[in-house]
């Protein structure tokens, strides 16, 4: 890959335009360098020729190809799941530590090649489009902020940029190790990199957490759009090339790829197949992920036309380095991780930019078990948010996380100076222009918070969603813990019971076993189902208007509590519930 140099020279035409030619030369002995000055007769000739011309495909070549030796056969190629059968003791002992160590399985992760080449999960029309044209796109570096991650995700994200990125378009792979105290991290990482071109290692001198390491990375970067990802990606053929293409077109568009999961154990690349999935966030602030609304729907034309979403992951982006600075890079004084992303996406939209997911670039990230590291910062970050964009809005989210009122969240004078100075559009506008489908809630006094039960006063009314599918769990009784969460729930004026964390949903009655379940609320355009309409009465009862019974709490043949639906009966205690 080092034969190839590129020389972009551009010759203006007579007619108004400037028409950029690449030339690649190949080099053969070293200061060999090609002037080209072409006549205007022999422009002309070059458009002609351009329909037959695959020097497109040679600007295409990526910044490093994959070794020869690759073996496309070898484990986890192509994807696959890797599951290693007959382990000795030791070795088993071996994949459990790095499980312990890492959250993700890197005794596996080992076994899999720095080069795996991944299927194709992209749509066909966006292997069906024209070429792009390398000469017309912006450049970008690739900002990797990384904080004691594993030798393989580390080198194989590093790779995967490198063999899946045209040589024309990478100008650096920027890494910035935040403070990281694993040995493999200082100078292994230095001497390896040594031999990999176009990849620059900063370090920062003290944690800083992500936003900071990505800032100072940023700091460092020569390219004209900055592209950031996480440490354990994998990026797919074709990932960079559209996620730069619309930035072209529109410099105020940061771009968001889809993010595919790679799993934590096996390193199997999911092709789910399914149409790209935007983002949005719940109330208690967390990021959610969502299908395509109807409206946006309909204003695409193509299902590879980019997406417009609410929000964005926060991991995985592309941002014009100039549009980034004139909205205010990041808050600065965010620290480890969390928050980030809602604060970003609230300021681009807020302030004139736009958020797009482009469904033809694709990069897998792999979802940690759990969280690798402490994240104490989470709520003070999602402060910060909240008080500097969400206006009288962030009440909803401190009367679902109370520990937030007593939260110290810094001084953000300067970023409120930077939303007058910008002059954004309220975050009232941003609901109803950006994020029309969020249920705002009604939140009226007296009709929110946690229901306690009157015969079993240390009980409210919980529900634990599911892990694989957040509806249809049933709901029960817990103590109460005053944090929310769990225990919040919201009555509206359309009669539901809503529990609107992680997911918008409706207390709903089961007619079959006289049980209560949590189910998605019926359109909030349309009339509530009966299942999904309760009366909460002066007496204390809560009535379902299908079942026409009242929600009693009571301890079970083995003595746990539980709920069911019973005849009602308002002077028994264990149907009196009242809002704590
Ligand atoms: C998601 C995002 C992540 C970030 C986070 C909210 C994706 C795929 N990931 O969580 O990028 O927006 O939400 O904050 O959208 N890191 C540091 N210093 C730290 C902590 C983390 O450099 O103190 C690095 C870390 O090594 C990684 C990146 O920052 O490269 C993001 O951290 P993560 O992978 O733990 O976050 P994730 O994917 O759970
Ligand atoms: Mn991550």
């Amino acid at each position: 890959y080092r034969r190839f140099r590129l020389t972009r020279i551009a010759v203006s035409a007579s007619s108004a335009f400037i028409i950029t030619i690449l030339f690649i030369n190949i080099r053969k002995k070293s200061g060999d360098k090609l002037i080209a000055v072409k006549e205007k007769a022999e422009l002309a000739q070059d458009e002609q020729e351009q329909k037959t011309d695959t020097s497109y495909l040679k600007l295409a070549m990526p910044a490093l190809p994959r070794p020869e030796d690759h073996d496309p056969n070898g484990l986890g190629e192509n994807g696959a799941s890797v599951r290693l059968l007959h382990l000795s003791p030791q070795e088993k002992q071996e994949q459990e530590d790095s499980i312990k160590t890492y959250a993700v399985n890197q005794f596996v992760s080992e076994k899999i090649s720095l080069h795996r080449k991944l299927r194709d999960p992209r749509h066909e029309l966006c292997r069906q489009r024209a070429p792009f044209d390398y000469g017309n796109l912006p450049t970008t570096s690739v900002v990797i902020a990384f904080y004691n991650e594993g030798w393989t995700t580390l080198i194989r994200t590093i790779f995967s940029v490198l063999h899946n990125s045209p040589n024309a378009l990478l100008k650096e792979i920027v890494l910035v190790d935040d403070f990281s105290d694993r040995p493999h991290l200082k100078e292994p990482l230095e001497d390896y990199l040594k031999d990999v071109e176009r990849v620059r290692l900063v370090r920062t001198t003290k944690r800083e957490g992500l936003v900071r390491a990505r800032l100072l990375g940023a700091s460092h970067a020569k390219g004209d759009v900055l592209t950031f990802l996480d440490c354990h990606c994998e990026c797919m053929q074709g990932w960079l090339e559209p996620l730069l293409e619309r930035i072209m077109e529109d410099e105020s568009v940061i771009t968001v790829p889809v993010i595919d999961t790679i799993d934590w154990d096996t390193f199997e690349y999911y092709y789910g197949g399914h149409e790209p999935q935007i983002g949005g966030f719940d109330w208690r602030l967390t990021f959610q992920w969502h299908t395509i609304p109807d409206h946006e729907r309909k204003r695409r034309t193509s299902p590879v036309d980019p997406i417009r979403s609410p929000t964005m992951a926060g991991g995985l982006f592309a941002v014009s380095k100039r549009f980034f600075a004139h909205i205010g890079t990041y808050d600065a004084g965010m620290e480890i991780w969390g928050g980030e992303n809602l604060e970003l996406s609230f300021r681009t939209w807020m302030c004139g930019g736009k958020l797009e997911t482009i469904p033809c670039s694709h990069v897998g990230h792999v979802f940690p078990k759990q969280s690798p590291y402490p994240r104490p910062k989470f709520l003070t970050n999602t402060l910060r948010a909240a008080e500097v964009w969400m206006d009288d809005y962030k009440q909803h989210f401190y009367i679902r996380n109370p520990p937030a009122l007593k939260e110290n969240y810094g001084d953000i004078n300067s970023r409120k100076q930077l939303r007058q100075r910008l002059e954004c559009h309220d975050f009232k506008w941003y609901l109803d222009n950006v994020y029309p489908d969020l249920h705002v809630p009604e939140d009226k006094p007296g009709s929110y918070g946690a229901l306690r039960n009157n015969g079993m006063s240390a009980y409210c009314l919980d529900y634990a969603p599911p892990q694989q599918d957040p509806t249809g769990g049933k709901v029960s009784v817990f103590g109460c813990h005053g944090q929310g969460g769990n225990q919040f729930f919201e009555y509206t004026s359309r009669r539901e019971v809503r529990f609107n964390s992680e997911k918008e949903m409706c207390m709903t009655a089961v007619l079959a076993d006289d049980t209560i379940t949590m189910r998605d609320c019926a359109q909030d355009s349309r009339q509530p189902q009966r299942s999904q309409q309760w009366i909460l009465a002066e007496d204390g009862t809560i009535k379902s208007v299908l079942a026409n019974k009242c929600i009693k709490a009571r301890y079970s043949g083995d003595g746990k509590p539980q709920l069911s639906l019973a005849t009602c009966d308002s002077s028994s205690n264990y149907q009196n519930w009242y809002w704590t």
